[in-house]
């Protein structure tokens, strides 16, 4: 049997990751699970969400990094024992997000090699998904500006960061994980489902040693 794979979707808030991954979840049925960080259910993810939803709680960047971290750590075995028994697991959201939004507030004191290092020995994404759109259409979509983080100048910087993690992912040759960008400016939840499914199928289709899940360098 072969070990089930990783699909990471990531992207910027309000970009359809989480219509996106609904959508393949239906099409991978029935050996496939959804997993969206944060995953707010746990004791972390309480404190994550929070954080999130009230913007008078405050706790220092590097902290929340840490929480953020914590929450992916508390759900990596569970991912590693699903990928095992050879159920696919789509993520919504993951380490870039985790990278790409601590980097965003400070590139001095927590740069992309900071916020990488809590996150070393993660499973390994096969396959992530960047969903980007031309500048500042998420945040004409409903709902936006609800949670901390969900302001235009932070996002463009976070846009700015998630780039920057892709490129460098792209030149580490030692890194296995495909990195695809879609640009869904003008393009109907079809459409991108359709370009998400020819991108994923031959990953999913791949053939991979049941014993092995790769790790996050
Ligand atoms: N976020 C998400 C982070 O800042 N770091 C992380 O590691 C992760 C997984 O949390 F603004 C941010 C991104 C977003 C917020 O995510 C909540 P959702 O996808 O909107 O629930
Ligand atoms: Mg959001």
């Amino acid at each position: 049997m072969s070990r089930g794979k990783l699909v990471l979707f990531e992207g910027l808030d309000r970009t359809g990751k989480t219509t996106q991954s609904d959508i393949l979840v239906e099409r991978l049925q029935p050996d496939v699970t959804l997993i969206k960080f944060p995953e707010r259910s746990t004791e972390i993810g309480a404190l994550i969400d929070r954080y999130l939803k009230d913007k008078t709680f405050e706790l220092p960047d590097q902290a929340v990094h840490l929480l953020f971290s914590a929450n992916r750590w508390e759900m990596a075995e569970r991912i590693k024992q699903l990928l095992l028994q050879g159920t696919h697991v789509v993520l919504d959201r993951y380490v870039y997000s985790g990278i790409a939004y601590s980097a965003a507030k400070h590139t001095d004191k927590m740069d992309r090699s900071w916020c990488l290092q809590p996150d070393r020995g993660l499973p390994r994404p096969d396959l992530t998904i960047f969903l980007t759109s031309d500048d500042a259409e998420n945040e004409l979509r409903a709902g936006f500006g609800e949670e901390r983080y969900e302001k235009s100048e932070f996002q463009q910087e976070v846009k700015r960061q998630f780039i920057e993690v892709f490129k460098a992912l792209e030149d580490n040759s030692q890194e296995q994980n495909l990195v695809q960008i879609i640009n869904i400016t003008g393009k109907s939840v079809e459409q991108v489902a359709n370009e998400v499914w020819e991108l994923t199928e031959p990953v999913v289709r791949a053939p991979t040693d049941s014993k092995n899940t790769e790790i996050l360098y």
